[in-house]
């Protein structure tokens, strides 16, 4: 992972020696050496994340950090706030701020690149999601309640800690922001139920009877958890500890003794990146989903249909030759469009396709194909079971008329069905088609309402 980090600082030294640091770690650095000249960087370059000095002549670091937040070109990028060790009452004020995070100076190696790469990381996430957004939109696409900043709120936290003391007080920190609840770990192994309901894990890697490295990688490898952030708690100067924990996939880190304000900004941080990550998974299947199918019917669309009869039809597939398509057509379908107007008809298409549903196997595909027309594709379906669903499926739509909210009376409505199987003359999907079309083509002229099939 490279990103563009820009480094603020007054002072020469501080500024390449941070530049160093993490040109060596491939970072992309801008440099500034005051407030001013940082706003102006950010605003041309547009950075990923910038480390910013508090002390600064003129604009100091808090300014700084405000302005970065007030203006929307910039309120995305994430602010690591330097301070200096001796000024714990800093952090609050960074935290009014704005700032995301805190390094105190002298920066070390491993602080810095893991609280580099896990801002980078949540920014990245951010803009993806801002671009498809943005995409969506283009599309018209309505995302519209899974935009804006994500909500932290009804949050669980479930922190493993076997000392009762700690637990209490890192409860008591976090208690406005998360549910915390507490796994002993008594028994060697997390006994907490429903794992995948927490937002976040907090695990101390100073257990007594278990190895906490062995938890967080036993979570990572779960399927259940592995989306799920972990931070962990390490004793102050076990840089071996924690450098084992990020390879691992940990996501964040704290050392002891655990200052408040920090243990609240990483976890809020954390919950953030979750959230985000969450929506971001939830708008692809959403987009894939209304990619792949019909507002109308739920069902699938013809472009679908295409890549799925594609796929069967594959010389790969050596069951291509036992399947069968249904092509179906409502009857006199302008009709009622005409009597209870373009609505009803579409109400009409819609209760038909939940008949279709109905009738089919979960085996089966069912696609809209065109306005009316309706196409079901059964793998390994000889013609005879295609022909018995085809029958049910048009006896259950004559039989019982569609009650619609545009008509007070139900209204009767019939489709005809035309069947083909592949067989060994008829492996490609047009040849399918055609083949369905041309029984449906019978149908209809044998009077509607009738299922006629092509005999291979
Ligand atoms: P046939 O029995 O020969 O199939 O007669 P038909 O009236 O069903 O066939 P025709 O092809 O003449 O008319 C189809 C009608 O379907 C015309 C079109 O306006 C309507 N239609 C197509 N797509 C939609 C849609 O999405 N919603 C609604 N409400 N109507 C649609
Ligand atoms: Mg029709």
């Amino acid at each position: 992972m490279t990103a563009r980090v820009l480094v603020v600082d007054d002072v020469v030294q501080n500024v390449k020696l941070l530049e160093a640091k993490l040109s060596s770690e491939y970072f992309d650095v801008l440099t500034a050496m005051n407030g001013e000249e940082a706003l102006e960087v950010i605003d041309k370059e547009q950075p990923d994340i910038v480390l910013l000095d508090v002390m600064m002549p003129g604009m100091d670091g808090f300014e700084v950090c405000r302005r970065i937040r007030e203006n929307p070109k910039s309120a995305h990028i994430p602010v690591v706030m330097v301070t200096a060790l001796d000024q714990p009452k800093d952090r609050v004020a960074g935290l009014e701020a704005g700032a995301d995070d805190f390094l105190t100076k002298p920066v070390q190696d491993t602080p810095l690149f893991a609280r580099v790469r896990s801002l980078v990381r949540l920014k990245m996430l951010m803009d993806e999601l801002r671009m498809r957004e943005s995409t969506g939109e283009n599309f018209g696409v309505n995302l519209s309640n899974e935009t804006g900043p994500v909500s932290i709120a009804n949050a669980k936290a479930l922190l493993i800690e076997d000392y009762g003391r700690v637990a209490d007080r890192i409860g008591r920190y976090l208690g406005d922001l998360v549910q915390v609840d507490v796994d002993d770990v008594e028994s060697g192994e997390i006994t907490t139920p429903n794992l995948e309901k927490y937002d976040l894990f907090i695990i101390s890697l100073s257990l007594k009877n278990v190895d906490g490295l062995r938890l967080c990688s036993l979570l990572r490898s779960t399927e259940k958890t592995r989306h799920t952030p972990i931070l962990v708690l390490v004793d102050e100067g076990d840089d071996n500890q924690m450098v084992r924990a990020m390879e691992i996939g940990v996501t964040d880190y704290i050392t002891r003794p655990i200052d408040s304000n920090e243990l609240v900004a990483r976890t809020k941080s954390q919950l953030r990146q979750k959230r985000y990550a969450a929506r971001l998974r939830r708008n692809m299947k959403k987009s894939m989903e209304m990619a792949m199918t019909d507002a109308v019917t739920g069902l699938y669309n013809r472009h679908f249909l295409s890549s799925h009869l594609d796929n069967l039809m594959s010389p790969d597939n050596d069951k291509r030759s036992n399947v069968s398509l249904l092509m179906m057509d409502l009857d006199h379908f302008k009709i009622i469009n005409d009597t209870y107007g373009h609505a009803s008809g579409d109400e009409v298409l819609h209760e038909f396709a939940k008949r279709i549903s109905n009738n089919i196997r979960g085996i089966d595909l069912a696609a809209r194909f065109g306005g009316e027309e309706f196409v079901v594709v059964m793998n390994e379906t000889d013609l005879e079971f295609a022909y018995f669903v085809a029958e049910r499926l048009r006896r259950s739509v004559a039989e019982v008329p569609f009650e619609i909210s545009g008509s007070e009376e139900p209204i009767n409505v019939t489709v005809s069905i035309g069947i083909a199987r592949t067989g060994e003359s008829r492996q490609s999907s047009t040849k399918l088609l055609v083949a369905a079309d041309e029984a449906l083509y019978q149908a209809k002229n044998g009077g509607r309402n009738k299922v006629c099939t092509i005999e291979d």
